[in-house]
């Protein structure tokens, strides 16, 4: 295993010997984060997109936000459905889901925006750490109820996006305006806690979107299938890191845990700074641009 003790590198995208290593590799896993889903339109969390309206992203996805003002946080996921179910998977969604078909290969995918299932990605290699924006559950403690809704658009009418033509923030005024829709220009109507969708089976609570929030565990059996598949005593032979920053824990520790297993690291960035928090080693590969560009070249 290579030695912690030399300076990280960069190492040259050298093709040639990616493919030699990937070709002969039995066991790969991949871990995802939203610039994989970049290309297909979607914000990142900490690009530029990751402002929504004055709120910074991260401020929103937390159970205390969800606390404070359940109607904000439902307008910034109900935004973020609408702009996933607007959007298509990329090339680099379909490559994935071609690899997971011939190889013994698992997706981490930190990704809530439902483009990898939508690229047909087998269901059993795809582990969604942190949930998805199409499910949905009871933000009760004591009520377990939970269901997936990817199809209304909006959940419920009150979070309905400004479309009426009389309206002066729909989307046509809005673009007349060179405005968006999560710019804090525009006042979306008042949304009144009554109007937020409600828990079906306890009457009582609140519905939730079904993802991992801040501070939360991330879901046990999606941890438990991981780890047995980590756990295999074959050695991982490689792990490819798409589109994320990985800095969020404990999705991040993949990429250590899979060298401690044997894995080259390749990681696919549009930003040479954001390597995972080891670095990279001589002999582990930096492809630098879009996903939707590398990744169906790489994995050919
Ligand atoms: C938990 C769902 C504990 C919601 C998200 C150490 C160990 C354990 C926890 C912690 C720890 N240290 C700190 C923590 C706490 C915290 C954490 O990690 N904080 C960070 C900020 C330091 N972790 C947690 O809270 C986790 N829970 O640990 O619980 C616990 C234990 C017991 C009991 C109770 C609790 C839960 C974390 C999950 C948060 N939910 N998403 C939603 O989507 O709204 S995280 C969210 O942000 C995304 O899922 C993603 O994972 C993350 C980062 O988002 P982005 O920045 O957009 O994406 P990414 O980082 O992937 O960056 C984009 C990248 O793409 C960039 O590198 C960019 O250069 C690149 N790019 C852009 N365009 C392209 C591109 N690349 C290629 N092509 C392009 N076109």
């Amino acid at each position: 295993m290579a030695s912690t003790a030399r300076p990280p590198l960069v190492p040259p995208a050298d093709l040639e010997s990616f493919q030699k290593h990937l070709n002969s590799s039995k066991r790969i896993v991949a871990l995802v984060g939203a610039g994989l889903s970049a290309s297909s339109g979607l914000p990142t969390f900490r690009g530029a997109g990751g402002l929504w309206r004055t709120h910074e992203a991260t401020e929103l996805a937390t159970p205390g936000a969800f606390q404070r003002d359940p109607a904000l946080v439902w307008q910034f996921y109900s935004y973020r459905r609408h702009m996933s179910l607007k959007a298509h998977p990329n090339r680099a969604h379909y490559a994935l889901a071609e690899l997971a078909r011939r190889k013994d290969f698992m997706t981490v995918s930190q990704n809530v925006d439902g483009l990898s299932q939508r690229a047909s990605h087998p269901p059993s290699s795809l582990k969604l750490v942190h949930g998805s924006l199409f499910d949905v559950k009871c933000n009760e403690f004591f009520c377990e109820y939970a269901e997936s809704n990817n199809f209304t658009d909006p959940i419920v009418p009150a979070l309905a996006l400004p479309t009426d033509e009389s309206d002066p923030t729909t989307t046509e005024a809005l673009r007349a305006r060179e405005l968006d829709i999560s710019d804090e220009r525009v006042t979306l109507p008042e949304l009144n806690i009554r109007d937020l969708p409600r828990c079906p089976k306890c009457k009582k609570g609140l519905l939730r979107p079904g993802v991992v929030w801040f501070g939360e565990m991330l879901p046990k059996d999606t941890l438990k299938d991981i780890e047995t598949w980590m756990d295999d005593p074959r050695q991982i032979d490689l792990i490819i890191v798409i589109g994320t920053s990985a800095r969020v824990y404990p999705a991040a520790s993949y990429v250590d845990d899979a060298r401690m297993r044997g894995a080259k690291v390749a990681v696919v960035n549009m930003d040479p700074a954001d390597v995972p928090a080891g670095g990279l080693y001589a002999g582990d590969w930096f492809f630098q641009g879009d996903a939707s560009e590398i990744v169906p070249e790489i994995l050919k």
